[in-house]
């Protein structure tokens, strides 16, 4: 088959075959969060023995989808008591609350290597947002995690993306798909040369299902740190209605609304304002804010513009280069052909 400017796509028989195979592999893994909860017990007793007033919550795809993927982290962010109760408060950016968050970060760290002297740690300071990185043994204690600290947004985008994902059965379903071809493709932060994270991939889901009415808009401000539990209750996945057929259209959907409808030029997905509301102008995320904003040293591209529905003046996709926008377009025309490379 042939779509706008001649190019193949594949059939959507072929895409619901594929799609029905994608989920019945899923849906045949273990998806439940008890490995999840077990790190969670061990990294809040070290957390306890540094500082008995924070708690560690778990926010990230455990949070988002409600289950564990294998091959995922598992991310958390210790939260004082102030943290939590102004449970709606932005998040400190200064170095000095840097500073303070990467103390209380290598305590901690000192705290998991006495306790669990295989895992691998890393505490990197240099990053937007510090955090310590784990890599933990082999068995149940096989999953690998980050910790930050003090730090509420995360919480809060995870349970904003997880209200839309409870909207329509299809879109936990199409996150997952869209992720592990980003993963697949390199297009994923996550991978060496990737460019954006499984945070932004979530974004431009719900900015997709926004814009063609199937979710309803929830305000950002809803999100509330105090009335969210630090371990997401598992939220079992579903066989998809008609054995994937409204899932396989869906995701053809996706890919075409960002080939072909999506306007990168002047658009900006964003879940703060009505879907289509936001454009680059109104933000300011111009070609010479693009030639000045550097964040440590490193360039802000303004290509594919993703608004952070927490941070100020942040874009998510701010490692799109125009090189990299070239590559996203190529590999979305290859989807097309092969469902995602679900075909291939
Ligand atoms: N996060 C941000 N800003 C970013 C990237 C991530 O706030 O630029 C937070 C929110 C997100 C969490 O970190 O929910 C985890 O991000 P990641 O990109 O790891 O997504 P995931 O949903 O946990 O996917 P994966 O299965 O790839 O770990
Ligand atoms: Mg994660
Ligand atoms: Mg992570
Ligand atoms: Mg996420």
């Amino acid at each position: 088959m042939k779509g706008k400017a001649g190019r193949s796509i594949a059939a959507i028989s072929d895409v619901r075959a594929a799609v029905s195979r994608f989920c019945d592999e899923q849906l045949s893994r273990r998806l439940d969060t008890h490995p999840v909860a077990e790190v969670h017990q061990k990294v809040s007793a070290c957390v306890q023995a540094v500082d008995p007033t924070m708690t560690p919550y778990i926010f990230g795809s455990t949070a988002v989808l409600g289950i564990h993927e294998q091959g995922s982290d598992v991310d958390f962010v210790c939260l004082s008591p102030t943290d939590v109760q102004d449970g709606k408060g932005a998040d400190a950016v200064s170095e000095v609350a840097k500073g303070l968050q990467s103390d209380f970060l290598f305590r901690l760290s000192e705290a998991v290597k006495r306790e669990h002297y295989l895992w691998g740690i890393e505490l990197v300071r240099r990053t937007r947002v510090p955090v310590l990185r784990v890599k933990g043994g082999l068995g149940v204690d096989g999953v690998s995690f980050d910790v930050t600290a003090n730090r509420r947004n995360g919480v809060r985008n995870s349970a904003l993306l997880r209200a839309y994902f409870t909207q329509c059965p299809e879109a936990r379903w199409l996150s997952m798909l869209v992720k592990q071809w980003s993963k697949k493709t390199g297009l994923n932060a996550s991978v060496d040369g990737g460019c954006i994270t499984s945070y932004g991939w979530n974004i431009m889901v719900v900015y997709y299902l926004l814009r063609r009415r199937l979710v309803t808009l929830v305000p950002v401000e809803s999100c509330d740190v105090a009335d969210i539990s630090p371990m997401p209750p598992y939220m079992p996945l579903e066989t998809p209605q008609q054995g994937g057929q409204g899932l396989a259209d869906m995701l053809m959907d996706f890919v075409s609304y960002y080939l072909d409808e999506f306007t990168p030029e002047t658009e900006v997905m964003s879940l703060t304002r009505a879907a289509g509301e936001t454009t680059k102008e109104m933000l300011s995320w111009t070609k010479q804010a693009e030639d000045m904003a550097r964040i440590r040293g490193e360039k802000i591209h303004y290509r594919w513009c993703i608004e952070d529905p927490y941070e100020y003046d942040l874009n998510v996709g701010r490692n799109v280069t125009p090189f990299k926008l070239m590559l996203l377009r190529k590999h979305l025309e290859r989807a097309q052909e092969t469902a995602l490379l679900l075909l291939a």
